[in-house]
């Protein structure tokens, strides 16, 4: 019979024989199993006399421990192996391929819109949202727009069919929302309102159905026509530097009286047209629950879309909408 040291020796050799997992299992049967030499040791002890087999059976126990604490070892090590080369096989590498890895940035009418933010917040304006799906009342009613006005038909302004037809709408400039702040709050009131307007326009060069638009409104205390043309010229400044001046010219609109085009003049002397401006006039102001009488204001309004045109130089407004990164990369 083996003695049980030699147990342990042999059990120890064919673990330390033992590659994977699997073969260190089988060598645990071999050596500890119920037809191991360490199982006929132990069915051995009953023929022995009782000294002898007490002695004999601690010794056992003994290299049991030993073979069990030498199995469970090597199984520690065979999974550390084995889990490493899982780990090697799954491995993915997620670094970046590109050498440079490409860093997004603003689209050009988002830089233009947020520059625009920024200049007149520091002028002491307050940014205004309203809804882009807006009542008829908030985007004609309420702005002097007479019944039957050709900017109301079908052929300019994009109306959605929910509640009466012709009362809900796609608005077609933001100043519903100068409307609602006036509703809203009382005077002074020192707002622009930036956004997304909408009107029944083919795609062209110069027209989209979907374009970008900022007005602004004031209201206070004896407001005159020379702090509207000095507004203007303040924002010129600001907004395109030194060398930079403007100039209003009589024109129409339905919600301020007088009403006039404004242009900014470039340091090589030529003109541009950029949007239209006017004191507000009364029937607004009574539309919107303010007294004519106490408060006047001024309010203009130009297009972010063709502002970001002149500045960056592009030619075309579908380009705005291309997403083409190759060509929005360049800005
Ligand atoms: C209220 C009262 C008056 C906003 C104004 C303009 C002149 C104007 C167009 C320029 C080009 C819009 O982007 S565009 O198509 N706008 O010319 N807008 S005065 O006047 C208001 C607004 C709200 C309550």
């Amino acid at each position: 019979m083996a003695e049980p040291e030699q147990l342990v020796v042999e059990a120890e050799r064919q673990a330390a024989a033992a590659a994977t997992l699997d073969e260190l299992r089988a060598v645990r049967v071999a050596v500890s199993g119920k037809r191991s030499p360490l199982a006929d040791a132990r069915k051995a002890l009953g023929g022995l006399e009782p000294e002898a087999r007490r002695a004999a059976g601690q010794a056992l126990n003994a290299a049991m421990a030993s073979i069990d604490e030498i199995l469970t070892a090597r199984e520690a090590e065979l999974a550390a192996v084995a889990r490493a080369e899982q780990l090697a096989a799954e491995r993915l590498d997620l670094t970046e391929v590109a050498e440079h890895p490409a860093h997004g940035h603003l689209h050009v009418v988002t830089q233009t819109w947020q520059e625009l933010e920024d200049v007149f917040v520091g002028m002491g304006y307050r940014v205004a949202e309203g809804p882009e799906i807006e009542s008829e009342w908030y985007n004609f009613g309420a702005l002097n727009f007479p019944p039957g006005h050709p900017a109301r038909d079908m052929y300019d302004t994009l109306y959605v069919d929910y509640g009466e037809p012709g009362t809900t709408l796609l608005r077609t400039h933001t100043s519903p929302v100068q409307a609602r702040v006036m509703e809203g709050q009382a005077p002074p009131v020192y707002v622009v309102a930036p956004g997304r307007c909408f009107r029944q326009d083919t795609a062209d060069a110069t027209h989209m159905p979907v374009f970008h638009q900022i007005e602004g409104l004031v209201v206070d205390r004896g407001i005159s026509l020379g702090d509207l043309a000095g507004t203007i010229e303040a924002f010129t400044a600001a907004y395109f530097g030194p060398g930079f001046s403007s100039r209003l010219r009589p024109s129409y609109f339905p919600f301020t009286e007088p009403s006039a085009e404004f242009d900014i003049q470039r340091p090589d002397g030529t003109w541009l047209e950029l949007g239209g401006c006017g004191m507000v006039h009364p029937k607004v102001f009574e539309a919107c629950g303010i007294d004519p009488e106490q408060w006047q204001g001024f309010a203009f309004g130009f297009g972010i879309d063709r502002l970001a045109l002149i500045r960056f130089g592009i030619d075309d407004l579908r380009e705005l909408w291309t997403n083409d990164v190759r060509f929005l990369g360049q800005f």
